[in-house]
């Protein structure tokens, strides 16, 4: 069995749930490890003032007895602590007593670049916050506590997976990040940035070339572009190979199977090739605007501005941890669906044989 994520919650919901299937015995999970990444997410420059009212951190329902997994599935949880202002508007079950709160008013004016057209066309919803609550970002929440466990496992088998913004709004300083962030915050607008995200210690040999769905470069791809807003990826030199010569793109090999370059960005053919693994997501600035564009009423047809509410002005940082967290699991899938197991203690031996027979041939370091 792979390991396998399904989530749910709204972003004012009471709160937003992981199971995590597949995992293997006797996993050490450390709740302060998992917290301190639920932190660097809400973290960032430009973040919402929602993130004032939130405090994550990960709850565990199953999975785990005393710190260690049980290889059972694993249940985790975010609560939303903002939904104390919607108890009405986002109540499970049909709410009692007179309206109040927040999220009493239906939505009718859909955003250009969010979910709240094609949400509403798609479900037959007539409130835009039907849609909108769950194609919410909010929710990168519980995939970062997911990514946790995830990096704990990598951990255990020696690599590390860390990501950080690289452009912000077109600038790629600190200062220049900082400077465009305050420059959109005072004009009101929003900013798209990139982020990369580098996994060292992965061995050679984890995904496959032999189904387009195995591959590790396809499965990466697919989970940094299931991020919200994210709109492009790139693996390795991506974009800049296509306009290169052969000789100029390739990573030559060296006695111990040495590497001097890494333009394939640690995957040829679809399978990891032992070099640091290095992928890339873009994010297209964030819908909600402060200055609103042009929409149309869903209630009357009419022309009019698109929905106005408390947003972030760039959220570029928090998705760099949510790509290093989507790029964990999938590595941590690969590594599993190579080495097997129902608990650590096996998974760690078929890590030893293999690496003893690849060791070989395959000594990069000298
Ligand atoms: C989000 C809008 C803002 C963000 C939210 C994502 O939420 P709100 O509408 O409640 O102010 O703060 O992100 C988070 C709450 C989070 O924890 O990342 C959106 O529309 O995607």
């Amino acid at each position: 069995m792979s390991l396998h994520l399904v989530t749910a919650g709204e972003s004012h919901g009471p709160a937003l749930v992981a199971i995590v299937t597949g995992l293997p015995a006797g996993l050490r999970l450390d709740k302060q490890a998992i917290d301190a990444d639920l932190r660097r997410r809400q973290q960032g420059y430009g973040r919402s003032p929602r993130q004032k009212l939130e405090t994550d951190e990960v709850e565990v329902l199953a999975g785990l007895r005393h710190g260690t997994t049980l290889g059972t599935p694993l249940a985790l949880v975010v609560r939303n602590r903002d939904h104390a202002n919607w108890t009405w508007g986002m109540s499970p079950w049909s709410p009692e007593g007179e309206p109040s709160g927040k999220g009493i008013k239906p939505v009718t004016l859909p955003r250009p670049g969010h979910a709240d057209l094609a949400g509403v066309l798609k479900h037959d919803h007539h409130d835009v916050r039907n849609a909108l609550e769950r194609a919410s970002a909010r929710h990168t929440a519980v995939h970062v506590a997911a990514g946790g466990v995830a990096k704990a496992l990598l951990r255990e088998l020696g690599s590390e997976v860390a990501g950080r913004p690289v452009e912000i709004g077109g600038e790629a300083t600190d200062e220049g990040m900082r400077e465009a962030t305050d420059a959109a915050r005072r004009e009101r607008d929003t900013l798209g940035g990139i982020v990369e995200v580098v996994a060292t210690g992965v061995p050679p040999g984890l995904g496959s070339y032999a189904e387009k769905t195995d591959r590790l470069d396809a499965r990466i791809a697919f989970a940094l572009m299931g991020i919200q807003a994210v709109k492009a990826v790139e693996i390795g030199d991506g974009l800049a190979l296509a306009r290169r010569r052969g000789t100029e793109a390739h990573d030559e090999i060296y006695p111990g199977l040495a590497r001097r370059t890494n333009h394939a960005g640690g995957i040829e053919a679809g399978i990891s090739n032992g070099e640091p693994i290095v992928a890339r997501a873009a994010m297209k600035p964030l819908p909600t605007l402060m200055r609103p564009l042009d929409s149309v009423d869903l209630e009357t047809g009419e022309p009019a501005k698109a929905l106005v509410e408390r947003s972030d002005v760039q959220a570029v940082e928090a998705l760099a941890v949510v790509a290093e967290a989507a790029v964990a699991f999938e590595l941590a899938r690969a590594a599993l669906d190579k080495l097997g197991g129902d608990a650590m203690v096996d998974v760690l031996a078929a890590r030893d044989a293999y690496l003893a027979r690849i060791g070989e041939q395959w000594h990069p370091g000298g």
